[in-house]
């Protein structure tokens, strides 16, 4: 299944178009299953109804770890570097990973959790975080993992979407030099959470919490009392694996739902050949170190399911790039002479503005790949990344996808293909895109721009959004009748490669983070005093887009004290989503640009948080043009 050379990428991708099924069968035959399925694929873009490897039967985790067990069961499969450089790192081969999940398995049966159950995982970076995803999966239970960063309210609505009958916490988390509460956050959340019976509860930072009888176990004792003895349940291929939130355009971010066999080829497939993972390579198996959260698909995807599938190793990191100081990065790569280095726009920015001071003293010369993901990468990043950590010698892999994707989907394999900066080049064997125009009919050739779809099924795609199969057809299925619109813009060049433009849909992207506008509008509206809002997005220096908020009060704050009106709203929208929806820049205006219909023109609004106040375009369809003025005049 690996490709090593341009030809063979042009081979393979042809053999994928030409006959799919051939194609991902032969792939999917190097796993371990215990049944053979009987149809390859089975689907349809109208309901949609996707099928991948129809009645096979397997348990992920006997091919992430049972089945690597004779061959490399003393590799290491999880380095653990902890927040605070001092404090020791942790190795788990892949023995003891198998182990400490066979335990975990076991500790969720003990309390209840069942085949089919859902399980809410809220935890830090920690080995547990891992364990746990693994853990529900030898089972069968269908995981959700919510990020450490989301407020109490953000759990609870995930937590009843998904009916989630049990949660996996810790007391804190330590990120950088401040220590977050993680159950209390829980306790809030679990006051509207009827469904959840248990919380597990890992320490961390040993901070005082709430335990309360007959609902919270802590997981050191709850290990004690089970063995590491846990068969794998035998699952179906289209049986669900987990379930990760993500946000659109509208309303509360859905439940984006993957399922067992097609997500695990998926994930191994392009992992194996994207980043060319060697398991010789000079000093041993390749150190892989993907700096997400598992909290995001990223992390799903490149840190657990992928590299696991294919016998990686894979270093976790608990910590930020910038604590204790802003060569952190590049000191966990000369520690632990990591090979693959995958990270975000964002991060390589926010480093780039430190100098070039914190990345000399440190050996980087193990690293072989580095890849970008979750936003557009710019030249110049791409640039300063080639050239001071990559030292020119590091192809970068610029990978587009989504968490609906399930895997890389857009991306340059390392070492086969040629490389242009800011580019994602070339669609990955299985991968079948297109470019449509706002009505829809395809925009064929090259040196053209359009909304980017998928014309094809693909193995590690969406099956549906949890709970609302309607909605997923709405949002994904119903736009461009046929496809799977992506939400994106993008370009063919001459050369037919392909480059990423930004969302063309009301999601912002900061930081590598999606946000809805809707999500943080209506946030901010349950301000007290809070009129209506309006959100977009505007370039940022680090951040790759701010956050920028028109807001309309009922009257004067408290005191006239705008500023600190503008901290309340910001604490306001802490507590609704979490800090990460937080705007950068709030301006208080007296009037919304509104069409005669009712519209809020973003068109405008945008133009005027980017700054450009000389080139608002058309303004006279407005309900009122004067509010335009007046909101230039405000501007923050
Ligand atoms: C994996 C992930 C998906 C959105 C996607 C797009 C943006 C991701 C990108 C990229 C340009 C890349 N995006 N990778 N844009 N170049 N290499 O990030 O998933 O959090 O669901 O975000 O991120 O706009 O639609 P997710």
């Amino acid at each position: 299944m690996v490709i090593k050379t341009f030809d063979e990428y042009q081979t393979a991708y042809k053999h994928s178009v030409d006959d799919p099924e051939s194609f991902w069968a032969e792939i999917a035959q190097e796993f371990q299953w215990r049944k053979p399925w009987k149809k390859t694929l089975q689907w349809n873009f109208t309901e949609p109804s996707i099928k991948w490897f129809v009645g096979g039967k397997l348990n992920i985790t006997e091919n992430c770890l049972d089945r690597h067990l004779a061959t490399r069961g003393d590799q290491p499969a999880i380095i653990w570097e902890p927040n605070d450089p001092h404090e020791a790192s942790i190795t788990l081969t892949y023995r003891m990973l198998h182990d400490q999940v066979c335990r975990m398995a076991n500790v969720l049966k003990r309390n209840g959790v069942q085949k089919g159950d859902r399980v809410c995982i809220y935890l830090p970076m920690v080995p547990e975080l891992a364990i746990s995803v693994l853990a529900c999966a030898r089972i069968g239970a269908i995981h959700s993992v919510v990020f450490g960063g989301f407020s109490a309210q953000s759990i609870a609505d995930r937590i009843n979407d998904a009916q989630c009958k049990l949660v996996i916490t810790a007391d804190g988390a330590y990120r950088g030099n401040k220590e977050i509460t993680l159950k209390g956050t829980v306790d809030d959340a679990l006051i509207g959470c009827p469904s959840v019976q248990r919380v597990i509860v890992m320490t961390r930072t040993r901070t005082p919490i709430a335990m309360f009888k007959g609902r919270d176990v802590w997981m050191e004792q709850e290990l004690k009392q089970v063995t590491a003895h846990c068969p794998a349940e035998e699952m179906d291929a289209e049986d669900i694996l987990f379930i990760l939130y993500t946000s659109g355009s509208t309303g509360k971010p859905k439940g984006v739902v993957h399922t067992i066999g097609g997500y695990m080829v998926y994930a191994a497939y392009t992992f194996q050949n994207v980043f060319q993972y060697k398991h010789d390579g000079r000093t041993g198996p390749q150190v892989h170190f993907c700096t997400a959260d598992i909290g995001w698909i990223t992390g799903h995807s490149y840190i657990v399911y992928g590299p696991l599938a294919c016998g990686a190793t894979s270093l976790l990191f608990e910590g930020v790039p910038t604590w204790p100081d802003a060569g952190r990065f590049w000191d966990i790569v000369d520690k632990h002479a990591v090979n693959i280095l995958y990270t975000a726009p964002t991060a390589i920015r926010s480093l780039m503005s430190f100098g070039l001071d914190k990345v000399k003293n440190h050996d980087l010369s193990s690293l072989e790949v580095l890849g970008s993901v979750g936003e557009p990468i710019n030249e110049e990043a791409w640039h300063w990344y080639d050239d001071h950590i990559g030292k020119n010698r590091c192809p970068i892999v610029d990978t587009w996808w989504q968490t609906e994707t399930g895997g890389l989907m857009i991306s340059p394999i390392a070492n086969v293909t040629p490389l242009k900066p800011a580019y994602a080049t070339l669609p990955l064997p299985g991968v079948q895109p297109i470019l449509v125009d706002e009505n829809g009919k395809e925009i064929e050739g090259n040196g053209v721009s359009g909304n980017l779809c998928i014309k094809f099924p693909w193995p590690g795609m969406l099956r549906t959004t949890y709970g609302d199969h309607e909605r997923c057809k709405q949002t994904y299925f119903a736009t461009y009748p046929g496809l799977y619109f992506t939400g994106d813009g993008c370009l063919r060049d001459e050369d037919g490669y392909y480059r990423i433009t930004g969302r063309v849909d009301d999601v912002l992207n900061v930081s590598g983070h999606r946000i809805g506008t809707a999500e943080v509008e209506n946030a901010i509206n349950m301000h007290t005093g809070v009129v209506e809002s309006a959100v977009v997005g505007y370039p940022h220096d680090i951040k790759g887009q701010g956050i920028y908020a028109y807001v309309i009060i009922d009257q004067p704050p408290v005191d006239n004290d705008t500023d600190l009106m503008k901290r309340d709203i910001l604490a306001t929208v802490s507590r609704i989503i979490g800090p990460i929806a937080k705007p950068d820049k709030i301006q208080f205006v007296v009037g919304l640009p509104k069409t005669r219909s009712g519209k809020i023109m973003r068109r405008i609004l945008r133009k005027i948080a980017e700054g450009e106040l000389g080139n608002l375009g058309d303004t006279s369809t407005l309900l009122d043009p004067a509010v335009v003025e007046e909101i230039k005049e405000g501007v923050v």
